[in-house]
């Protein structure tokens, strides 16, 4: 199958030092691709906060079977959106959004633009979804993925490594969403 795989440019709406300010390399998406190829899937990387107008050709010369999209909160809004260019210029292209939101709240996900959310690890379940839409046939539950079935998303159990160990705070992250990490200053 031909695979897709992008990771969202914000340009400079969300952060204001934009996508180029700290940017890494899309290592989710290497991580996912090198288990798609193992199983001989044509894969391509589009990292739009490099090219951010590449989507629309990416798309129409690709002609992707599926495209997964990565992302954390801030990157929600755009992948929606995303995702409903893709349908209406490819509606028979399958749609799958994993990432730190998709694990935090993959409910947000649950819009009839997307097909498939990916809680957790994902390089086992995107190979095992991948296998199941090259079969044919309805998608059989697979863990840590939610599968939309019409209206309705129905999940395939836990992931395999558990959802929580990856968004828990741990002493030496950089980006705390607690507010005990660091307390808020007490204002005589
Ligand atoms: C390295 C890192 C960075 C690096 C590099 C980021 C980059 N863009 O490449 C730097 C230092 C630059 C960075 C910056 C920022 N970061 Co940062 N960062 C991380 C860190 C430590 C690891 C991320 C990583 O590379 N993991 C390795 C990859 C392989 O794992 P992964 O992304 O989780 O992907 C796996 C699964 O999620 C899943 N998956 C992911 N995508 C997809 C897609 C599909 C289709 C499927 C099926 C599966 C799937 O499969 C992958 C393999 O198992 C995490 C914390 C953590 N411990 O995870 C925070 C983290 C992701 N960062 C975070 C934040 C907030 C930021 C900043 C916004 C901070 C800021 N205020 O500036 C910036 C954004 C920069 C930018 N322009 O994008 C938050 C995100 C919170 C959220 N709810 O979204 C995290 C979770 C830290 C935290 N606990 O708060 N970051």
């Amino acid at each position: 199958m031909k695979v897709l795989l992008l990771y969202p440019s914000l340009r400079k709406e969300i952060l204001g030092y934009g996508d180029m300010g700290a940017v890494g390399e899309p290592l989710a998406l290497e991580y996912l691709a090198a288990g798609a190829i193992e199983d001989s899937h044509e894969v391509r990387i589009l990292d739009l906060r490099l090219h951010p107008d590449d989507l629309e050709p990416t798309l129409l010369s690709f002609q992707p079977d599926v495209v997964g999209l990565t992302g954390y909160s801030m990157h929600v809004l755009r992948n929606l959106t995303t995702c409903r260019l893709l349908k209406s210029l490819l509606p028979t292209c399958y749609t799958v959004v994993g990432g730190h939101h998709a694990t935090l709240l993959p409910e947000d996900f649950f819009v009839p633009q997307i097909d498939f959310v990916v809680r957790g690890e994902g390089v086992h379940p995107f190979r095992a979804l991948l296998r199941a839409l090259e079969a044919g046939g309805p998608v059989p539950p697979i863990p840590g993925v939610y599968t939309r079935q019409g209206d309705v998303f129905v999940d395939g159990g836990e992931p395999l490594s558990p959802a929580k160990a990856m968004s828990s705070w741990t002493e030496g992250s950089h980006s705390p969403m607690t507010s005990t990490a660091f307390p808020r200053p007490t204002v005589p």
